[in-house]
């Protein structure tokens, strides 16, 4: 068949088992072929193929809802809602996104792309539907690690003593990005392992093979989801969430999930269906990747499986940090490292391989992770969290209420800070400088190039005073083998370009010194270029001596909350009459797409930043 035909999830309800298994088996074709070619969530929708295709054949969406916790995993999902001719534009500008999408199709009645909302929200769907007397099913698919986020065991919590029928699928694959981590992950293995499991599993199989529904397979599950409660799961999660529990079931054998599935519908209250399947089903690179490599990929042949690009002369920003750090820890053992599920993204494989005493995953549990720093701190350790800037947007109460109010040394390294690109509206690091500058104590710095980072790093650590954030994006920048011992100067600006002549001054921080630096000397404009690397506290001095000249402040990050609105109230506040103008992100959500394409959208390329410069240069000449 060809997928790209399908328009619709309908067709399913026509076909046997084996030719359910067969579109299955091409769909994962498809995936493997369009992912490999555009990029995108690999290995977690060649895992769940089958469970998409069961939950459509069972289920009559649009009416019933199905839920992806954090969305990555809903490509089958938007195959089999008519889709798949997108996937050649697959989360770039103006075509589908890499989550589920509401205004995308009708099939999607949830967003998200930040983990463990997909319980919740379901509730509250379900609820609203009770209270309409309507009458459908919500069903959230949840994964093994983002089951284990604290938002999620909130919702279990409340769904154990609501009245609102949720159907939760946890999609247990053993695997967050990497290994997943903690006791919760541990109980998941026993009950796949335990032989005591196997016993009450193929009971209950046999008893499936043989069920129909209605409700002999109501009474039918209810004894053996007695049985199973009784035997295996007597202190599981689920049972001290009074939660019915079903399965575990193989989650790549199309008549098991559809006798599961159709026994979960039939039920007149909440249960959770556990589900294994096999992350990267299908392409045996993926399922034996335990690091997190084909988790999200870039393009790559498919033949020769992913190649981690090795640069000579340039590397991401994380690997940098992750490298200082890493040559701090062998001098200093009061260092750790928290990172909440991103060794692999944070490039922090190597400093856990080397200090696993000293290196902490704490799972999808950024809320836990900065409250754990703080903990670590209070008792004389040094922690580096290092967090994705848009999920740190999690641990907004802990770094305020644990970190910050006691005002504790530690360093938060922003992994992702300003457009990430693909990911979208969900991942963008544009909130961080808003949230931050409103939180007394913390130091904000935003390095410019690697030795600019670690001389931050080392200030941090040396001075060891309060919480300091480094704040760095996804972008690539020069490799120095050596690394620098010295400090800077907290609050110091800059003088990238300046004399003292020129009317004009950019203000600029991150990535965009080097930007703005080229703007500048490509087209010989008389402009001042400063580097604002610490957003907080400004450098006063420098903010009186270019308050004569015309200032342009150029951010990826939302103007409320910005450098440049923390800048304009400094002036206000000082009584001094500046020329000021903002490139900054508006009031909106910025969609996905590659990094230059959403800067032009934006109104932030480096054309316009010359179009901004030169616009103020004819303003000054002619006053
Ligand atoms: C709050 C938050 N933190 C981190 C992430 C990054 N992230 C995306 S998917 C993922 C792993 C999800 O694992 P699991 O839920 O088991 O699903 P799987 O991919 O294995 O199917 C992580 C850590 C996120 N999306 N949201």
């Amino acid at each position: 068949m060809n997928i790209e035909e399908i328009k619709n999830p309908q067709f399913l309800k026509q076909l046997n088992i084996n030719e359910l298994e067969d579109l299955s088996q091409e769909i994962r074709r498809f995936i493997m072929q369009s992912v490999a070619t555009t990029g995108g969530h690999f290995s977690s929708n060649l895992g769940i193929v089958e469970l998409t295709v069961a939950m459509h054949y069972v289920f009559d969406a649009p009416r019933d809802k199905i839920i992806f916790d954090v969305g990555h995993q809903s490509y089958v999902h938007k195959i089999l809602t008519g889709r798949a001719k997108e996937f050649k534009r697959l989360r770039q500008f103006g075509s589908i996104s890499g989550f589920q999408r509401r205004h995308e199709s009708e099939y999607d009645p949830w967003e998200a792309g930040h983990s463990s909302t997909a319980i919740s929200g379901a509730i509250g769907i379900a609820t609203a539907r009770d209270l309409n007397h309507d009458d459908y099913n919500v069903i959230a698919v949840v994964g093994d690690a983002a089951m284990m986020s604290g938002e999620s065991f909130e919702a279990l919590n409340y769904l154990g003593s609501s009245k609102h029928k949720v159907i939760v699928i946890l999609n247990d694959n053993n695997m967050s990005i990497s290994k997943n981590v903690g006791g919760f992950s541990n109980m998941l293995s026993d009950i796949r392992t335990s032989k005591q499991y196997k016993d009450v599993k193929d009971n209950y199989t046999s008893w499936m093979m043989r069920s129909k529904t209605g409700q002999r397979v109501y009474d039918a599950t209810k004894k053996v989801k007695d049985k199973v409660k009784e035997r295996v799961l007597a202190d599981s999660a689920f049972a001290q969430f009074d939660l019915d529990y079903i399965g575990p079931v193989n989650g790549h054998d199309m008549e098991e999930l559809i006798r599961a599935l159709e026994t979960v519908k039939e039920l007149d209250h909440s249960v959770i269906l556990h589900v294994i399947t096999t992350k990267g089903k299908g392409y045996p690179l993926a399922e034996e990747d335990k690091s997190g490599l084909y988790h999200g990929v870039g393009p790559f042949d498919l033949s020769k499986g992913v190649i981690k690009p090795h640069h000579l002369h340039h590397q991401m920003w994380s690997e940098a940090i992750a490298n200082h750090i890493e040559y701090l820890m062998h001098e200093h053992d009061d260092i750790c490292v928290i990172t909440p599920a991103m060794i692999a993204g944070s490039q922090l494989g190597d400093i856990f391989k080397k200090f696993p005493a000293r290196s902490f995953d704490v799972g999808i549990a950024e809320e836990h992770a900065a409250t754990f720093a703080a903990g670590l701190s209070v008792a004389g350790k040094f922690p580096f969290l290092a967090v994705y800037s848009s999920f740190s947007q999690r641990a907004y109460d802990q770094i305020n209420h644990d970190i910050a109010r006691m005002d504790l040394p530690c360093l938060i390294g922003l992994d992702r800070a300003g457009l990430v690109g693909s990911d979208g509206s969900t991942h963008h690091g544009v909130f961080d400088i808003s949230y931050l500058l409103a939180i007394p104590n913390v130091i904000i710095m935003a390095p410019h190039n690697q030795y600019e980072a670690e001389r931050m790093i080392n200030t941090a650590y040396t001075l060891h005073d309060h919480p300091y954030v480094i704040r760095y994006s996804k972008g690539m920048i020069h490799k120095h083998s050596r690394h620098v011992t010295n400090t800077l100067q907290v609050g110091s600006w800059d003088e990238i370009v300046y004399k003292k002549e020129n009317k004009v001054t950019v203000v600029v921080y991150g990535d965009h010194v080097r930007m703005a630096k080229n703007v500048v000397e490509q087209n010989n404009l008389p402009v001042n270029v400063i580097n604002a690397r610490f957003i907080k506290p400004m450098d006063e001095e420098m903010l009186k001596e270019i308050s004569n000249t015309h200032i342009i402040v150029y951010e990826t990050v939302m103007h409320k909350g910005s450098l440049g609105s923390a800048m304009a109230l400094y002036y206000e506040e000082h009584h001094r009459n500046v020329k000021m103008d903002f490139m900054a992100i508006g009031d909106h959500y910025v969609t996905h797409g590659d990094i230059p394409t959403l800067l032009h959208i934006e109104n932030l390329s480096p054309e316009d930043l010359l179009h901004k410069i030169k616009e103020a240069l004819d303003e000054e000449r002619k006053s």
